[in-house]
């Protein structure tokens, strides 16, 4: 199919179409170069969530309660469930299709696993790369799915004009949240599980963190609201919340500065890509294997020899 071709059908959403663009995408050969440069006019227009949170913390969940509430008010909703780099979570693709299967009916819900293991490129990069198919094919909302245990996954996150943070009552989730860099990117956070003992005490904990944090001077400070996920508990207060996050950022001028910063970051990153794809042309691996033997003989150092190539890409050879 002509890549103009699949450009309409991507912008009148013909959802095997969607599907077949971030199939595209997912290989990140130049197709989806040209894909991506074609439909960027059309992207903008979605609001895009960021749900992260430790394995297990309910996300997927939340996020079919949150995706059915949009539906309620006729609202479309895009949903990208990051698949976890790690080979130990397998199981986790299966049980998201199943807590899902009941949006995943419905034509105004698109969802879809990124498989991105293994491939060339960022993961961040691609996902992001994903949801502009989506913008383009005109869902009102995208949530991205991300376990938070990687930087990947942060960036994902980050990414979103609205981060929520999932936690669970369990001793210690919010120490190790703080960790792991989630307390600094939650717009707000979610204590899921809140029919579990030991909810009031994290609640607690999380803001005792929040409050020995030093505030930026955008004046947001991020709630921490109780959900019971499974049970449909929480989820109207939390598209609230998103909703009043949505017009902070709108009424201050940050929605424009934060996609800004977004893209800021997305151009660096593709240079950078194109950058070293050229780097290692013209044999210059070649050049690398020759100068190996020397180094590990104790003739050259390491940086001795990246100089050197890197001399030689600079002057163009
Ligand atoms: N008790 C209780 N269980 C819940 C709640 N929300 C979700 N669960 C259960 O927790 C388990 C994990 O839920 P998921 O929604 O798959 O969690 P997840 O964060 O998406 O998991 P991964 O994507 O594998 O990291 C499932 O068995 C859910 O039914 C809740 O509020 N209370
Ligand atoms: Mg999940």
């Amino acid at each position: 199919m002509e890549s103009k071709e699949l450009v309409e059908k991507i912008f009148a959403n013909e959802k095997r179409y969607v599907s077949r663009a971030i199939s595209i995408i997912e290989t990140g050969n130049s197709i989806s170069t040209e894909l991506l440069k074609e439909i960027h006019k059309k992207t903008g227009k979605a609001y895009r969530i960021g749900i992260t949170g430790p394995p297990g913390a309910g996300k997927s969940t939340l996020t079919n309660q949150i995706a059915k509430f949009y539906r309620k008010q006729n609202k479309t909703v895009g949903i990208i469930a990051v698949d976890p780099t790690s080979p130990f979570s397998g199981g986790a693709l299966l049980g998201d299709r199943v807590r899902m299967n009941e949006i995943g009916m419905d034509s105004g819900v698109f969802i879809r696993s990124m498989a991105t293991r293994g491939s060339l490129g960022g993961l961040s990069k691609k996902t992001i790369d994903a949801a502009d198919v989506l913008d383009a094919a005109g869902y009102d909302y995208i949530i991205f799915e991300t376990v938070g245990v990687g930087q990947s996954e942060l960036d994902i996150a980050k990414a979103a004009d609205t981060t929520i943070v999932v936690l669970v009552p369990e001793s210690g989730d919010s120490i190790q949240a703080m960790k792991a860099g989630l307390m600094e990117i939650a717009d707000f956070f979610v204590l899921n599980k809140s029919d579990r003992p030991g909810a009031d005490t994290a609640i607690t904990a999380v803001k005792t963190i929040l409050m020995l944090r030093e505030h930026s001077t955008k004046s947001w400070l991020p709630n921490i609201l109780k959900a019971v996920a499974s049970e449909n508990n929480g989820t109207k207060e939390i598209a609230d919340e998103i909703e009043r996050h949505k017009e902070f950022l709108q009424t201050n001028n940050l929605l424009q500065e934060k996609r800004e910063e977004n893209f800021r970051a997305r151009i660096k990153e593709i240079v950078e890509l194109l950058i070293r794809n050229e780097l290692w042309k013209n044999q210059r691996e070649e050049k690398l294997n020759e100068h190996l033997k020397q180094v590990v003989e104790g003739g050259a150092s390491p940086y001795q020899v990246a100089e050197t190539l890197f001399n030689d890409y600079k002057q163009g050879s």
